[in-house]
């Protein structure tokens, strides 16, 4: 059993080495909503909810999900009994309340953390990951012109990513993806992630992406609409891999039902942490469906989580898992996240936790708000 008697939530801003542009808008200083828990054993560990700055990925962001885990769901777990692993939390958070899925996996995740430790375990153990280092692409934003991007994929590739994922918009897709593709050896993995910019109109369009042999196109179209995504699938020979859709098990199912897509992109957050994202891996390993785990510019605390999700075994292609450099001039966790020549980042098996510790001090300086949660009754 677990029983947390506090939560600490905190804002820390943390500035990206640069500009990160998707079709749906710009970040270059991140707004993270970091959460401590605390066990009423004394044991802690930190947490990170996803949530950005702006409800353009998702309807959320962190002043949603700070109500949120304020007003609704923190109360249904402070000072309860929780089984360990901690597979019933998602359930307590989701009775009644819709949506606010990445303050749900917030505190979701933070349960499986604080489990690994009472455990005296690691998280990607607890989890049952079994890979000791995982496969890591890189998502490069839009860029100015189509050189430049190819710039950016060629340097990305001879770092060691396993992937070049980059992000497109109308107007800045066919050639671009030309330009990389052409800079770049022969087979190597190159997929391109739309963030919902298009319309089943556009399908023409998106169908000249297919002589270029991507790994697959990201969420062309909009979240909700997984019945146009399985016309779209009929005319491309390119797969669909699916991200800001796939928020439950059920639209996963109707995914799999309609045709709407041959690849899942898991991110915890987005799905309500990682009880979900296993139950998804487990239901598309069943139904022959590739998962790879997503990336949201997460600080290392996020990327623990995401890491120890991609040992599991269904993780068949490269994850968003950049190491802290590639977004950081200094993380704030230590070790830093890195990534060895040949792509890989080591899965911290031995470790206890979620594997990293967190530089307190240096998150006291970057906290812009704080609020503790307490168990009623609580000091
Ligand atoms: O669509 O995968 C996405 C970042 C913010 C919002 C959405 C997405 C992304 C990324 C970044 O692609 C992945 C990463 O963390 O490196
Ligand atoms: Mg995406």
């Amino acid at each position: 059993m677990l029983r947390i008697d506090r939560i600490t939530l905190r804002e820390i801003r943390l500035r990206l080495r640069e500009p990160f542009r998707i079709s749906s808008g710009v970040v270059d200083e991140r707004r993270i909503l970091l959460l401590e828990l605390r066990d009423a054993s004394g044991v802690t560990e930190w947490s990170e909810c996803v949530a950005g700055e702006l409800p353009n990925y998702s309807p959320e962001t962190v002043d949603t999900a700070w109500l949120a885990i304020r007003e609704w769901l923190a109360p249904r777990i402070l000072g309860k009994g929780i089984g360990v692993p901690p597979e019933g939390v998602h359930d307590i958070l989701d009775r009644h309340v819709s949506g606010h899925y990445m303050a749900k996996a917030a505190l979701e995740m933070g349960c499986w953390g604080i489990a690994a430790r009472l455990r005296q375990t690691s998280l990607a153990k607890l989890l049952g990951g079994e890979r000791e280092r995982v496969a890591t692409g890189i998502s490069i934003g839009i860029q100015r012109d189509p050189d430049e991007l190819a710039q950016r994929a060629v340097a990305a590739h001879a770092e060691g990513y396993r992937k070049i994922k980059v992000k497109i918009q109308p107007g800045a897709d066919v050639e671009f993806v030309r330009a990389v593709r052409q800079a770049l050896p022969k087979g190597t993995d190159v997929s391109a992630d739309a963030n919902s910019a298009y319309v089943f109109a556009d399908a023409p369009h998106l169908a000249l992406l297919d002589e270029f042999g991507l790994t697959m196109i990201e969420q062309p179209l909009h979240r909700d609409d997984l019945v146009r995504h399985a016309a779209l699938q009929r005319q491309l020979k390119t797969p669909i891999c699916l991200d800001e859709s796939i928020t439950d098990m059920q639209r996963t199912e109707d995914m799999v039902a309609l045709g709407s897509g041959r690849i899942v992109n898991i991110k915890p957050g987005r799905v309500g942490g990682l009880g979900m994202s296993r139950r998804i891996h487990d239901f598309c390993a069943k139904n022959g469906i590739p998962v790879w785990c997503g990336g949201m510019l997460e600080s290392g605390v996020g990327r623990a989580y995401n890491v120890a999700l991609a040992s599991l075994p269904n993780f068949l292609l490269p994850g968003d898992l950049s190491p802290s450099a590639r977004y950081w001039e200094r993380d704030i966790v230590e070790p830093a996240w890195t990534m060895d020549a040949a792509g890989m980042v080591t899965v911290p098996r031995d470790a206890l936790g979620i594997g990293v510790q967190v530089d307190r001090a240096r998150v006291d300086e970057l906290t812009v708000r704080r609020e503790d949660l307490r168990a009623p009754g609580q000091a």
